[in-house]
Formats: C-alpha cells, structure tokens, sequence
C-alpha cells in the first residue's frame, strides 16, 4: 500500500475491505455462529386480500424440532414503526407484525415456525393450517402527497409559443442485492439482552425502532451490520419479519435466525419506482424555458416503511433538475395498495425527476429545431446563480453545468455521433442519440465520528455511518491518514455497531462521505487542536463529535447514449456511452468511478429489463430471477467517466454524493436515445422497460400505420 500518507486524499487506492469479501472470508449475518439457536420460517398469505377463517398452528407444534409456533394474536400488541414525514403522511398504516385476522398482500407473513433447523422450519409449515376468506383487493388510498407551487403558470402556459407534453412510467423494480435481508439475534439470558446482526443501512435507527415497537429498553439490545452484501435503499427500514425474530428471542428466551430467500425478497422486502408521472413545459420560440407542471404518482404497497414518502418527496422538490424555471406546478402523492410495500430504492425519487425533465427538454428541442445540447445549454443556471435557490425551495450549492456538458460534449465526440447516426439512418438503419442532465441531492444532516489517535501513531475511527460493501472503510481511512500524517494502514475503521460506534444515521441518501466523512475529519481536525495545546502526547487522544452539514451537497452530471435497433428483433444495443459527472471533492477516484458503473448498470436494468409484475388478482408474477430480468456483466456497453470537480460550499470536504448518480443520468438518456431513433417512424413515445418485445411492436405498429402510442405487455 502506498506510503505517501501526506498525499492520501484524491488518490486512486484499492478498497481494503475488498479482499475478504471476494474471497468468501467475510462475516454476514447469516455467517454468526451461535450455540442453540432457532430458526425463523414464515408461513404467508397466498391471496392480496382477504379475512384469516383459520389458523391451526397445532399441526405444526408436532412436528419434529419445532419449539413454538405464533400468529398474529401473540404480536398484535406490539407498536409501529416510524416513517419519514419529509411530506404529508395522510393515512398511516399499520405494521403487521404477523397478519392479525385480515391480509393486504401476498407474501405477508402470517404464522411463524420457530425450529432446530431450517429444513425442519420448512417442514413444519406444511403443517401450518391457514383459511383465508379472499376479499376484493380493496386498499387505494392517498397515504402521501406533496404539492410545490411558484409564479404565474397559467399566464406562462397561456402566453407560451409552444407547450410540449410527456408522460413518463417507471417500471416497479426490486432493489436486488446479492445478500438477502436476514437477521441473527443472540439472547443473553444473565443480563436478558440482546445483540442483534441485522443485514441494515441504519443499525442505531433499527436499534431505536426496536426498542420502541417491543417496548423495551434500548440499552438491553446491540444492534450489528457486520458484512452486508448490497442494500440500496431496501436495507433502509425494518421489516416485520425482523421484528417477529428479534420478539422470538425475547418470548423464547433463546437465540434466532431468519435468513429470507430470493423468493420472500421479491415477495415481501421493499420494491422501488413504479411511478406514473405527466408533464407539460411552456417555451419560446427562441427555446427559453417559461413554466412546468407535473404530476407524479408513486405506488406504495399496504404498509409504509421509514422512507416511503422520499421518493415522493425527491421526484419532486428535485424539479426542474437545475434548469431555471421560475415558475411550477408539481404534485406528487403515494397510494396504498395490496402489494409488497414499496420504498426507496438508488436513486430514489431523482430517476423520477431527471427522466421527465430530460424528455421535456428533448420533446422541446424537436419542436424548437433547437440541437438537444444547445437548449440545455440556454436554460441550465450558470455557475454565477449559485447556490441557487429553486422554484421548489431547495438550494442548489455549486456547479458548472455548462462546462461539464461541454466536456461532455467533446468525450463523446458528439457532433461525430450525429453525423454518424445520420447517415446510418438515412441507410435505413434505426440509430439514435440520446442526453441528459441530471442533479443529485446528498443528504440533510447529521453524522458522527470518534476518532482516536494513539501514542503509536496508528488511529482508529469509528463512525455512526455504515457499509454495505461501497468501499466506507478505504475513504474513512484515507481521510484520517491525510489528516493526521500518518499511514492508511495504521488507520482502522469501525462502523455498523451501537456499542462500538457513536449514536449515528447510517448509508443512505448518497450521504456518506459528504457528511459521515465531513464528521470524520472534523473529529481529526479536533484531535490536532487539543495536540497543539498539549505538546506531544503519551495518552490516546480521542475525539467524538456530531456533525452538520450547512446545507446539501448537489451531485450532478450529464450522460450521453449512443444505441442502435435492430429493426427485425426490437433488440436496442447501446453502442457508446459517455458521462460526465461532477461529485465535488473526491476521496478516492477509483471508488467513485466504481459508484458510476455500479450505477449505470442498475439505471441500466431500469431502462432495458428489470420490471416487477402483479396480475390483476393481486399474484406476484416476478418472484425470482428466472422471470425477473437484471443486467448481467455482458449487458454493460463500454462506458467512458469524466469527472469535473466543484467543492460544495455546504460541508467540511467539499464532497457530493456519488452513489446514486448512474442510476438518474443513465435511465433518461437511454429512454431519450430510443426515442430519438425511432422518432423517424413517427414514434414519439416508448416506456421503460425497452425490452426488445416493447421496441419491436412499436416498430411494427409504425410501420403498419397503427397508432405509435405503446401498450406495455
Ligand atoms: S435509496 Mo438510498 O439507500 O437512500
């Protein structure tokens, strides 16, 4: 490892944490050893709605190495769990612990085995006897909604030159990380506490939720991330099943384990995006965005989890995405159904945000004759405008839109690409281009850090963030090794742990490194101060402190696509791909380009395959990865990163998030390309997936005169 510790910050360093991961040598939650443990099946409703007749559990406590089985009766008492209310919570719901007399889903838990083993678990759910009289699927209410409104609309609408209009659906998708959620709770019957491993983005908040929904003391349960093998947002809430484990301890008085399967993943753990949205944008002739208005409906399953409402929220405070429009109109709400429930998932809202802006911009630019580039380029905020204050009430913190579009613009050999696709096309071949601009907000905020510095020289830092394997303990350590002059090796990290680390918020929002590394370095920053006062020093010196940050760091960046059709197949191949991305100050340059790819590749998934079907009874149709499409390593075009780099004004490091940023640029451009190339065939409107079958029918149905508006399938 590298040795120039004055010289750590910025620097390309391989992620420390990567070597026991990939060679099988780390600890998840499903890797605890624990003596004499129970383990956790969930017997779970086959219908979306309806009233429980029956549930016989007496079959089941016969079975061989079954040592207790519950319904929903044992747990009705328990309490609920918190959401976000960063909008409106109209309607809360329950949290079914286990389903108590009615169903809202299928895949809810219902009854619980707790036995020896897990195949004994399994068996002894045949025996679970479960009538449940179907109801018509009856939950549809507006639980959330959020409403911004500024300047004259109407008089723009009215006095515009021409109004364009898109309408946007996101396919509903599941999170996917390779590890499913699981949970491990060891019951210490001397001092009748707990420790619970719990595979989480959040494990001081899963701590506080615990003790409130068991109504217990906090002190008597540690909460562990050990490993956790991807999250993305699904790992952000607790999750009844969780709950009904770590309750299971408690009533048993003995150690737990519920591990879920792809299959109850896909049935029962949060789903992302799903959103129907509208929108319509006055402009000049000149091409001068005047006003927007736009409607964003997301769905939401039969409970809210802790972040239901930020998609909500982001898709549209995050309106207009950086361009200056004074005047808007945006309404967004969420709506019950009997579905799995639906939360955040990378991105968040912002894929919401940035793909019906960028296909307004497109749709403008076709009508105007204006280049796509050229009119972002006239209606994007100049770096002299901020921070920024938007039309939504948000403050954009820096940037240089213009220029990383430019920089984009050259990397992508852009005009070359136009040429090229011309004169393909007019070969009747079916090509296209496609742009976006995107910003990305990071985190409002606190985090903490405890930072301690021996008389050895080495440190150890522990923060109230965690990790789910996106490289927290490379970036923690390099900011503590440039900070204090030492060694990244003599730097340990510790994170995910509530007797380890500070009281913290955890990984999420794109948040980590802007704030819980402003934190780290703050807590570095102290340590010299008080080493200064003192001389040197033979003690540890420790410092703990919480910090915030004066306002949110703004990501951003611009992605171009560059795809062709087959017009025989409908199968879109993405030829080149090209981003710019600006993420402020940067810790470690092959970490965030690693976020990008990462990022792509899901936005990716979004654009091309990924897609969560119900039937019209309310059954899951998607539940494992035979019927669910997600890219796989061969599906990734070559993609080409650059960087621009703008300090956020707002925090310690000058650093913006970076987590999210592929999967916002790359969805919209991707959608923006497929449109551009088969706009020649009077197609003007195609929905995400762009499966081949989606893109071979709207070719069929254009060439065949039919109407180009797509049906999806
Ligand atoms: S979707 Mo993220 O884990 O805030």
């Amino acid at each position: 490892m590298a040795r120039d510790h004055n010289n750590n910050f910025g620097q390309s360093r391989l992620r420390r944490e990567d070597a026991k991961l990939v060679t099988g040598m780390g600890c998840f939650v499903g890797d605890v050893k624990l003596d004499n443990l129970l383990q956790v099946s969930f017997a779970r409703s086959y219908v979306p709605a309806g009233r429980i007749v029956a549930c016989d559990l007496d079959g089941a406590l016969s079975m061989p190495g079954v040592a207790a089985v519950f319904s929903g009766e044992h747990v009705c008492h328990l309490g609920n769990l918190s959401v976000n209310p960063v909008l409106e919570i109209k309607r809360k719901t329950n949290f079914p612990i286990l389903a108590f007399e009615e169903v809202e889903a299928v895949g809810q838990p219902i009854a619980a085995v707790l036995a020896t083993s897990v195949n004994l678990g399994l068996d002894a759910l045949e025996a679970v006897f479960v009538d449940i009289e179907e109801e018509d699927a009856r939950i549809q209410e507006t639980a959330l909604s959020g409403s911004w409104k500024a300047g004259d609309v109407e008089r723009q609408f009215a006095q515009a030159d021409h109004i364009v209009e898109v309408s946007v659906d996101h396919p509903r998708l599941a999170p996917s990380p390779i590890e499913p959620r699981g949970i491990t709770v060891k019951y210490d019957s001397t001092s009748d506490s707990l420790t619970v491993w719990c595979s989480t983005q959040t494990p001081h908040r899963a701590r506080t939720e615990l003790a409130r929904i068991l109504d217990i003391d906090p002190c008597r349960i540690r909460v562990i991330a050990p490993d956790v093998g991807g999250a993305f947002g699904m790992k952000a809430s607790l999750y009844p099943e969780e709950v009904f484990t770590v309750w299971a301890a408690l009533n048993q008085r003995r150690s737990t384990r519920w591990i879920a399967s792809r299959a109850e993943d896909f049935l029962s753990a949060t789903h992302g995006r799903g959103a129907s949205s509208s929108a319509q944008m006055a402009i000049t002739e000149q091409g001068d965005f005047l006003a927007i208005r736009a409607r964003i409906e997301n769905p939401l399953g039969h409970w809210l989890p802790t972040s239901a409402a930020v998609p909500s929220w982001n898709a549209g405070r995050i309106l207009p995405c950086g361009y200056r429009i004074e005047s808007i109109d945006i309404e967004t709400e969420g709506r019950l159904s009997n579905t799995a429930p639906v939360g955040i998932y990378r991105g968040a809202g912002r894929p919401e945000a940035a793909c019906l802006m960028e296909r307004l911009v497109d749709e403008a630019a076709v009508i105007t004759g204006i280049d796509p580039i050229d009119l972002r380029l006239k209606n994007l905020l100049s770096p002299n405008d901020l921070p920024y204050t938007t039309a939504t009430g948000i403050v954009l913190d820096s940037g240089r839109y213009a220029e990383a579009i430019e920089i984009l613009k050259k990397k992508a050999n852009y005009e070359d690409i136009k040429t090229n696709r011309d004169r393909r096309r007019a070969q009747g071949e079916l090509v296209g281009v496609g742009v976006a601009f995107y910003i990305e907000p990071c985190g409002t905020g606190w985090e903490s850090a405890r930072v301690t510095l021996n008389p050895d020289g080495s440190a150890l830092a522990a923060t109230g963030g965690s990790s789910q394997g996106h490289g927290r303990e490379t970036a923690f350590a390099q900011i503590v090794a440039e900070r204090l002059g030492i060694s990244m090796d003599s730097v340990s990290v510790v994170h995910g742990d509530t007797e380890k680390c500070p009281n913290g918020i955890g990984a999420l929002a794109s948040r980590s490194t802007a704030i819980g590394g402003s934190a780290i370095r703050r807590a570095c920053d102290e340590i010299l101060a008080r080493k200064q006062d003192s001389g040197g020093h033979q003690e540890p010196v420790t410092a703990e402190i919480e910090y915030e940050n004066s306002g949110e760091a703004w990501g951003y960046g611009c992605y171009i696509i560059y795809l062709s059709i087959d017009p025989a197949t409908g199968i879109l191949t993405i030829e080149a791909a090209t981003c710019v991305d600006d993420v402020g100050n940067i810790i470690n340059p092959t970490a965030v380009e690693g976020q990008i790819m990462g990022g792509f590749a899901q936005g990716l998934g979004e654009a091309l395959m990924e897609r969560i079907v119900y039937d019209d009874e309310g059954q899951l149709l998607t539940g494992s990865f035979t019927d669910y499409a997600v890219p796989r390593a061969a599906d990734m075009p070559p993609l080409s990163i650059s960087k621009l780099v703008t300090p956020s004004p707002f925090n310690e490091l000058g650093a913006k998030g970076v987590g999210e940023a592929g999967t916002i640029g790359a969805p919209a451009a991707i959608l923006n390309a497929a449109v551009d190339a088969l706009r020649p065939l009077g197609v003007e409107k195609l929905q995400m997936p762009l499966t081949g079958e989606q893109l071979w029918r709207a070719i069929k149905n254009a060439q065949s005169g039919k109407r180009n508006e797509i049906q999806q399938i």
